[in-house]
């Protein structure tokens, strides 16, 4: 086992990171910008080393400073967290070449996962359902507009280094074509350095459905439930929960396997995400492959009693998975608490915290790096808090997370709190009943 993990990130996911070593005897250490002198996480943490100025890409993206980092503590193993470089190939190989036990995918992984038209290849051998559409990249648009014929319209455009929803366009007949295939070109270019297009038929007012999976060093992979993360607002995820209340057993088997054997065509090793798409008939279709622990990954913890991160260390110093699937026994929601103002288009809010008490009781977590008197800095992600509420039913869930959510106190800065118990009173979202369309029409 290791015995000294640095954690290469910040916030809440860096303290809970810090929680699991402590629990299993592994030192740490905490890397941090000058903006986050005074966090949790450099407190919590064994050692502190600070690597740069506030700017993530002089600080929490520079590989240099935090290689040098883990070389003066000497520790064996980092954790990247999400976001930052938890994706970054680069990044992953030399941690390789320096000896350092990456607490992630392989270089190769995260390349063949990166670029989504080899992903959507790969899935396809490996017998993973995928949505109709171009085999690999489009050369023109002739060649564009032939394929949409034969698939039929609504088609989306997507680009192959995309992800999060940029350089994508939905489009609804021939005559719109070009211009959405120059835009995406060009909204891709500029974005990712690279402009590969890819096309598919549009499924229409799917839900975001997501598997987790985790394998080990030996080949063995196994599935452990989905979330469901249809509540989304401009591809930012605000709301999360498990299990689905759209799955059945039927699907949840259909879905794992799927996922299973997805992981298993690029030999996974780590806790990764299979994304879905899943339209009104639970046809299902692979989206793409996250090859880093998510940001939802608590409500998954919740619902199967399970330490993903405990999983991520344990399968990084080559520990063997069971390989057993693990069924929801218990539902579990997770409400994005953000330094942001609903009311004002979800503007970020940063600025100092005047007052600050959490919730608790039966059944609610609450994963957060902030206190009373911090400040949030501007110049990062605006996420300050998770509230993660879980029960028996679903009904309780919903009941819980409102009683948590209405004991929140965050003075200072405006935040996502008023939002979720807004949600929460919507019939359609008590009912269970929303797609990944949801907050389009959703008025607060
Ligand atoms: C789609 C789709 C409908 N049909 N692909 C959005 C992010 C990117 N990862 C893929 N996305 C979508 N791909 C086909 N063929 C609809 C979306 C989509 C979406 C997906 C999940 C959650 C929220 C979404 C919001 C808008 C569009």
């Amino acid at each position: 086992m290791f015995k000294k993990i640095l954690i290469a990130n910040r916030g809440e996911i860096a303290l809970r990171i810090i929680r699991t070593c402590k629990e299993m005897g592994i030192k740490t250490v905490a890397v941090y910008s000058t903006a986050d002198r005074d966090s949790l996480h450099v407190r919590f943490a064994d050692e502190a080393v600070c690597i740069g100025p506030p700017p993530s890409r002089d600080s929490y993206l520079n590989i240099p400073n935090i290689i040098s980092a883990a070389e003066l503590t000497n520790a064996d193993a980092i954790h990247p967290g999400y976001g930052f470089l938890s994706e970054n190939a680069k990044f992953s190989a030399i941690c390789a070449e320096y000896g350092i036990k990456f607490i992630g995918a392989t270089a190769d992984q995260i390349n063949r996962m990166g670029d989504k038209a080899s992903a959507k290849e790969t899935m396809k051998k490996a017998g993973v359902p995928i949505v109709p559409g171009s085999e690999g990249l489009l050369t023109d648009v002739k060649q564009g507009i032939s394929i949409a014929n034969k698939i039929g319209y609504p088609i989306i455009l997507k680009a192959t280094a995309g992800g999060g929803g940029r350089g994508m366009r939905i489009v609804w007949k021939d005559a719109e074509f070009e211009n959405a295939w120059d835009s995406a070109r060009a909204e891709s270019g500029a974005a990712f350095g690279n402009d590969g297009l890819y096309l598919e038929k549009y499924v229409e007012d799917p839900r975001h459905i997501e598997i987790q999976v985790v394998g080990d060093q030996y080949g063995k992979v196994c599935h452990l439930s989905e979330r469901d993360c249809s509540i989304q607002r401009r591809h930012q995820k605000l709301v999360e929960e498990a299990p689905s209340p759209f799955m059945t057993e039927k699907l949840r088997k259909k879905m794992g396997e799927a996922a299973i054997k997805g992981a298993k065509a690029v030999k996974y090793e780590g806790a990764g995400t299979v994304e879905f798409l899943v339209d009104k008939n639970r046809n299902f279709y692979f989206m793409e492959m996250n090859t880093r622990i998510q940001v939802e990954h608590p409500v998954t913890e919740e619902v199967i009693n399970f330490d993903l991160i405990k999983e991520q260390i344990k399968v990084a110093a080559g520990i063997p998975i069971s390989g057993k699937n693990y069924e929801p026994t218990m539902h579990a929601i997770e409400c994005r608490i953000n330094a942001e103002d609903p009311a004002n288009n979800f503007r970020p809010s940063p600025g100092k915290i005047t007052n600050f008490h959490s919730p608790g009781g039966h059944g609610v977590r609450v994963d957060t790096h902030v206190y009373s008197g911090y400040i949030i800095p501007p110049n990062y992600d605006s996420m300050i808090a998770k509230v993660i509420c879980m029960a028996q039913t679903r009904d309780e869930a919903l009941a819980t997370m409102e009683r948590a959510l209405s004991e929140f106190v965050i003075e200072g800065v405006k935040t996502t709190i008023p939002f979720h118990l807004k949600l929460l009173q919507d019939p359609n979202f008590r009912a269970g009943n929303f797609t990944t369309k949801f907050m389009e029409t959703f008025e607060y």
